[in-house]
């Protein structure tokens, strides 16, 4: 997906143009791996752009971090204004945040200790991930040949830059096969999830997601999207999902920060539940919407406002 440049680029406390936002051939992070990284939306509201659950973002943020004994050299209330700081240089009232802590340049070898701990934050708007009428159409995805790596191999309670090379392969796997996404199994062949995104199946009213322990990301929005589907007075369980599963559950949708709550149509070519966006689906959606957009005073506390 191409990106929309703007103007500035927060990088290591300082807000820099666009294009001077560089690092060195030789930092570790492009070598090994060594990135920490979160993908994060601020929404339009009418006290202006708001930001969705940057707390939850930067806490997993700074756990991914010290699982690879990262150090990030500014506080979370300091990565909070940095947010702030960059949204308001460059005027958006809604976009993509991705903010990284990676280690650069310094020594060379596989051991990060030495290095410096960079940080830089960019924003810029980002619509639909999975396509235009994605979350009204729904998309198609395969089930991938490609595992999800084991957490005794890969944590998957760090959203590390390292990590994704598994999900590049499925993504890409899925795309070539002429589908939207791919869904990874773990090595026992339960569900885990997308190649960046959960998934929720939808099962005779009961709304079921596979357990973070099975090897998917303990996503933001999958946390989100569990209270806000409690609150509707559906039953949400966590649980082991089978391929099968999904081929006949009435829906499937994924959950992510890019992805937000994207209806699954097709899977391994079969058609799922009606074939279109769900009911359950739809109402989640206009639930979640409406408190991006600050409209339900009941995740009020969701939304750190770029203003204040
Ligand atoms: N699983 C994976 C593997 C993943 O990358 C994401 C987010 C999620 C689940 C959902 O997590 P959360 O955003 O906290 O609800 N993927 C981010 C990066 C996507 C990309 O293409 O880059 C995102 O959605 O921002």
């Amino acid at each position: 997906m191409p990106i929309t440049e703007v103007e500035k680029i927060w990088m290591n406390g300082e807000l820099v143009p666009w294009h001077e936002a560089k690092v060195h051939v030789l930092s570790h992070a492009l070598h090994y791996g060594s990135g920490v990284f979160e993908g994060i939306r601020a929404y339009e509201t009418e006290r202006g752009p708001a930001v969705w659950h940057l707390d939850a973002h930067l806490d997993r943020m700074y756990s991914s971090a010290s699982i690879y004994f990262m150090e990030i050299p500014y506080s979370k209330a300091e990565m909070v204004q940095a947010v702030k700081e960059t949204i308001r240089a460059n005027g958006l009232e809604s976009c993509y945040i991705r903010p990284i802590a990676f280690r650069g340049y310094g020594e060379m070898g596989v051991s990060p200790l030495a290095n410096p701990v960079d940080v830089s934050i960019a924003v810029w708007p980002w619509g639909t991930y999975l396509g235009e009428d994605a979350l009204e159409q729904g998309v198609r995805v395969k089930i991938s040949s490609w595992r999800r790596h084991d957490q005794n191999s890969l944590p998957s309670a760090a959203k590390a830059t390292g990590g994704y090379l598994g999900s590049i392969l499925a993504k890409v796997d899925a795309i070539k096969s002429g589908y939207d996404e791919g869904v990874l199994l773990n090595g026992d062949g339960y569900v885990t999830e997308g190649s960046g995104e959960n998934i929720f199946v939808v099962d005779g009213g009961t709304i079921v997601t596979p357990h973070t322990g099975h090897g998917c990301l303990a996503g933001v929005t999958r946390s989100a999207v569990m209270t806000i589907a409690r609150d509707l007075g559906f039953p949400v369980i966590e649980q082991n999902l089978v391929r099968t599963d999904l081929y006949t559950a009435d829906e499937v949708f994924f959950t992510g920060t890019a992805a937000e709550i994207t209806p699954i149509r097709e899977v391994d070519d079969r058609t799922v539940g009606a074939g279109h966006r769900g009911p359950v689906t739809k109402s989640l959606q206009d639930a979640f919407f409406a408190a991006t957009k600050g409209d339900d005073p009941r995740y009020a506390d969701w939304l750190t406002y770029v203003s204040d």
